[in-house]
C-alpha cells in the first residue's frame, strides 16, 4: 500500500496565525493574572456575553501518538485507550488552576458559565470581551478561539417518496457503489458500530429500530445513553429527529427493512449524537458538536474498552462562514484528530456550493487523509456525472498555503430515497447524502478487518475507487465513485491459524522447541501471539515471512499438563483465529541414581589405580560426575556423559592410610543423586616408606599379579 507523508498540524498553527473575533491576543502573554487584579476589574454590564473556547498550552501531540501506535502495530483498542487517557490525563492536570480562576470570576458575575472538556484541552467559557481578554493574557493558556456557529448542509432538493412505503429492491446508489456484492460475500457490516452527528434519528423508524444498538446490543441495558446523545436537551434514553435530514442519512449508512434495501451496511449497529440543527432558537455552537465528538470518542466512559466507540462517524454539517469563520481554522481539527486516533474514521460532506468551494471544516489538506471529504454524483445517470451542486476544489488549506485537490471521494448523492421521520422514505440530493454511503462502505471494511487503521482505510478506498472526470484524482470527484466491492477486496483477510508442531511430554524446567507457522492470504508479513498455557504468553513477535515455519522455545517450570495455543496477525493487524491446541505434559525431573563405584578395595601409596563411575537418570538426561577422593583432591562436576555411561578415572594416593571415595552425579536440571561412598585402604606411603619396604613393596605386588585368587582374598579382608 502506498505510503503518504503526514504533515503536522502544528505547521498549520504557523501559516493562519491566531484569531479571535474581535481581538488579536498574543500567545507569549506578559504575566499570569493575579487574584487581586480580580477586584480591579470593572464590566459595562451592557457589554455583550460572548461564548469563547479558551485553549491550554499543554496540548497531547496526537501525530506523535499515532506515528507510535503505527510503529508498535497497536490494536485499535490500544489505540483509542492510548489516545483518550492521554488527552485525559493532560487536561485533568493543567486545568485546575484556571478553573480556580474562572470560578472566583463567577461569584463576580463576570463569569456566566464555564465548561471543560478534555477531548481537547479546552475550556468553554461564557463572558464579558473585556473578561476573554484577561483569560487569554494568563500564562497557561494558549489562544481564546470564538464559539463559532455550525449549519446542517441543506438538501438542495428534496420530496416525499410517494410511490410506495416498500420498493422492494434495492437503492440505486447502494447498487451503484457495490455494496450487494459485498453482502453477497457475507459482509453486511455486522459486530460493526457506526454513527452520525446529525439533527437526531428517529429510534422508532421500521429501516433503523432493530439495529439501535441501545436496543440491539445487551450491553446497553440500562444505558441508553451510550448510543444516543441530545447535547441540546439531554434527553438520551431514545432517538429522535425532529428535522428528517439525520433519519435519512442513517438510512443510508445501515437502513433497511425486509425488501426495501436502502442502507449500506444493512448487518451495522448504530449510535448517534443529535447535534445538529435542533431549532427552536437554541444556539448551536461548536462546543455543542466537541461534546458531541467527546462522547463519540468514549460514550460508556471506560476508556479500557472500545467495543463502544463506533468505527466510523459521517457528518453532514459545516462551521460557517458567515460570522466570521476564518478560511482554514482549525478550531475543528483537533477533535476530529482526536476522534481518528482512536479508531473512528471521520467522514465530512464536501458542501453544496458547487464551485463557489468547500465547506469547513472539510477544505483541510493538512495531509492526504485530513478531512475526508465527500462529493455527490449523481448514480441515477448511468454516466454518474458529478453533481452541479457538489462543492469543488482545489484547497489552499495546506501547511504551506500552497494548492491540494479536494475533496477526496465521491458517493451517489442526488435524488437518493431513505428513510424520514415517522416511518417514511423521502429522496433527498446533497453532498450530505454522499457522505452516508462512505460511511456503510467503512462499516463493511471493519468487518472484513477489525483492526485496520484510520489511513490505511482511507487509502484503500482511495485506491479502489472508480476513476471519474478527469484522469486521476481531480478536484470534482476527488479519486473517483467509491466502490464498496474492490475496497473490501483491498481490505486484508486474516492469517489462517498457525500450525504448531513439537512435543507432547517434558519434564519441568526445560527448553523445548515448538514450530509455528501460519499462511497469510495476501502473503502479508505474520505476527505470532504464543499462549503457552503457563501465565507466560510470548507477546506479538515478528514479522515473519507468510508460511515461514519459526521455532520457538519455552520452558515450564511447574509440573502438569499445558495447553499451547497460537493467534497470528497480518501487516493489517488482522488477527487469525486461535490455533489447534496442543497439550505438552510436564513431569517432575527425576534425580540419577546413586553412583556406583568400582575399583580396588586397597593399595600402596604412590600408585595409580582405576575407578569406575556409572549412574543412571530415569529421564534419560546427560550426566555429570563429582568425585572426591578424600585426600583433599575433588574434581568438580565433569561431563557431560550419557546417563549409564561408565566413566574411567585414575587416582592414587600419597600417604597411607582409610580413603572413602564419594561420588555424585547431576543431570542438566542440577538435580543431584545422593551420595555414593566407597572405602579403601592405602597399605604404605609409598613416598617415604619406598626404601624401607621396596623389596616387601615389590613382593606382594608381584605376588597379587600372578595369583589373582589372593587379590580376592586380600579384597575380602582388608
Ligand atoms: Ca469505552
Ligand atoms: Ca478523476
Ligand atoms: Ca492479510
Ligand atoms: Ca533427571
Amino acid at each position: 500500500m502506498k505510503t503518504k507523508k503526514r504533515f503536522f498540524l502544528t505547521a498549520i498553527f504557523v501559516i493562519i496565525g491566531l484569531v479571535i473575533s474581535n481581538a488579536t491576543i498574543s500567545i507569549n502573554s506578559m504575566s499570569s493574572i493575579e487574584n487581586d487584579d480580580l477586584n480591579n476589574i470593572s464590566i459595562d454590564k451592557n457589554e455583550e456575553i460572548v461564548s469563547v473556547l479558551v485553549y491550554l498550552k499543554d496540548q497531547v501531540n496526537l501525530d506523535g501518538i499515532n506515528d507510535q501506535m503505527d510503529r508498535t502495530r497497536a490494536s485499535l483498542q490500544n489505540r483509542h485507550e492510548t489516545t483518550v487517557v492521554s488527552l485525559q490525563n493532560i487536561a485533568y492536570q493543567t486545568q485546575p488552576s484556571l478553573v480556580e480562576y474562572l470560578d472566583k470570576l463567577q461569584i463576580k458575575d463576570f463569569v456566566k458559565e464555564y465548561k471543560t472538556f478534555w477531548i481537547r484541552n479546552i475550556i468553554r467559557v461564557d463572558t464579558y470581551q473585556s473578561i476573554v481578554n484577561l483569560i487569554a493574557k494568563r500564562n497557561d493558556v494558549l489562544n481564546v478561539y470564538p464559539n463559532y456557529e455550525i449549519e446542517l448542509i441543506e438538501p438542495i432538493d428534496e420530496r416525499p417518496d410517494i410511490e410506495s412505503f416498500n420498493r422492494d429492491e434495492i437503492e440505486i446508489g447502494v447498487e451503484a457503489i457495490r455494496a450487494p456484492e459485498v453482502w453477497d460475500m457475507g459482509i453486511t457490516g455486522e459486530g460493526v458500530l457506526v454513527a452520525t452527528i446529525d439533527t437526531g434519528v428517529d429510534g422508532n423508524h421500521p429501516a433503523l429500530a432493530s439495529r439501535w444498538a441501545g436496543v440491539a446490543d445487551p450491553r446497553y441495558e440500562g444505558h441508553p445513553e451510550w448510543a444516543w446523545f441530545d447535547p441540546y436537551l439531554y434527553q438520551n434514553d431514545f432517538p429522535y429527529d425532529t428535522n428528517g435530514h439525520g433519519t435519512h442519512t442513517m438510512g443510508t449508512v445501515c437502513g433497511g427493512a425486509p425488501g426495501d434495501q436502502i442502507g449500506v451496511a444493512p448487518g451495522a449497529l448504530w449510535i448517534s449524537a443529535g447535534a445538529i440543527d435542533r431549532g427552536g432558537g437554541i444556539p448551536q455552537t461548536v462546543a455543542d458538536a466537541i461534546e458531541s465528538f467527546e462522547w463519540m470518542i468514549d460514550p460508556d466512559g471506560d476508556p479500557t474498552t472500545n467495543w463502544d466507540v463506533p468505527a466510523v462517524c459521517s457528518n453532514s454539517w459545516r462551521v460557517t462562514t458567515s460570522h466570521g469563520y476564518p478560511p482554514c481554522d482549525e478550531t475543528f481539527w483537533s477533535y476530529l484528530d482526536a476522534c481518528e486516533s482512536a479508531g473512528i474514521v471521520i467522514i465530512f460532506s464536501a458542501g453544496n456550493e458547487g464551485s463557489i468551494g468547500l465547506g469547513r471544516p472539510s477544505d483541510r489538506a493538512t495531509d492526504d487523509y485530513r478531512t475526508f471529504a465527500v462529493a455527490a454524483v449523481d448514480a441515477n445517470d448511468p454516466d454518474w456525472p458529478i453533481a452541479d451542486f457538489s462543492s469543488r476544489g482545489p484547497t489552499y488549506c495546506t501547511p504551506d498555503g500552497s494548492e491540494a485537490i479536494k475533496p477526496d471521494i465521491s458517493g451517489p448523492g442526488v435524488d437518493v430515497r431513505s428513510s424520514i421521520p415517522g416511518g417514511g422514505y423521502g429522496y433527498k440530493s446533497g453532498t450530505s447524502m454522499a457522505s452516508p454511503h462512505i460511511n456503510g462502505v467503512v462499516a463493511l471494511m471493519r468487518q472484513a478487518s477489525q483492526n485496520i487503521s484510520v489511513e490505511e482505510i482511507k487509502e484503500i478506498i482511495y485506491q479502489t475507487a472508480y476513476d471519474l472526470g478527469d484522469p486521476g484524482e481531480d478536484n470534482s470527484y476527488g479519486w473517483g465513485m467509491i466502490d464498496a466491492y474492490e475496497a473490501v477486496l483491498q481490505t486484508s483477510e486474516p492469517p489462517c491459524p498457525p500450525v504448531i508442531e513439537g512435543p507432547y511430554d517434558g519434564i519441568e524446567r526445560t527448553s523445548y522447541n515448538f514450530t509455528f507457522m501460519c499462511e497469510d492470504p495476501e502473503g502479508e508479513n505474520v505476527y505470532y501471539w504464543i499462549d503457552c498455557g503457563d501465565a507466560c504468553p510470548i507477546d506479538w513477535i515478528g514479522p515473519y515471512t507468510s508460511g515461514e515455519e519459526i521455532t520457538v522455545s519455552h520452558i515450564w517450570n511447574d509440573i502438569g499438563t499445558f495447553c499451547i495455543k497460537a493467534k497470528a496477525k497480518d501487516d493489517n493487524y488482522v488477527e487469525s483465529d486461535w490455533s489447534d491446541p496442543h497439550n505438552i505434559t510436564i513431569a517432575e525431573n527425576q534425580i540419577p541414581v546413586k553412583v556406583t563405584i568400582n575399583g580396588p578395595k586397597w593399595g600402596f601409596g604412590g600408585v595409580e589405580y582405576e575407578f569406575t563411575f556409572m549412574s543412571t537418570d530415569a529421564d534419560g538426561h546427560d550426566l555429570y560426575y563429582r568425585i572426591n577422593w578424600d585426600d583433599g583432591n575433588d574434581t568438580g562436576y565433569t561431563g557431560p556423559y550419557n546417563s549409564g555411561e561408565t566413566l574411567k578415572l585414575i587416582h592414587s594416593w600419597k600417604k597411607k592410610g582409610d580413603y572413602s571415595i564419594k561420588a555424585w552425579a547431576k543431570d542438566p536440571l542440577n538435580d543431584e543423586s545422593n551420595q555414593a561412598n566407597f572405602k579403601l585402604n592405602i597399605l604404605t606411603n609409598a613416598d617415604k616408606e619406598k626404601s624401607r619396604n621396596y623389596l616387601f613393596s615389590e613382593f606382594l605386588v608381584r605376588l597379587i599379579e600372578h595369583f589373582p585368587l589372593l587379590n580376592k582374598i586380600l579384597n575380602n579382608l582388608i
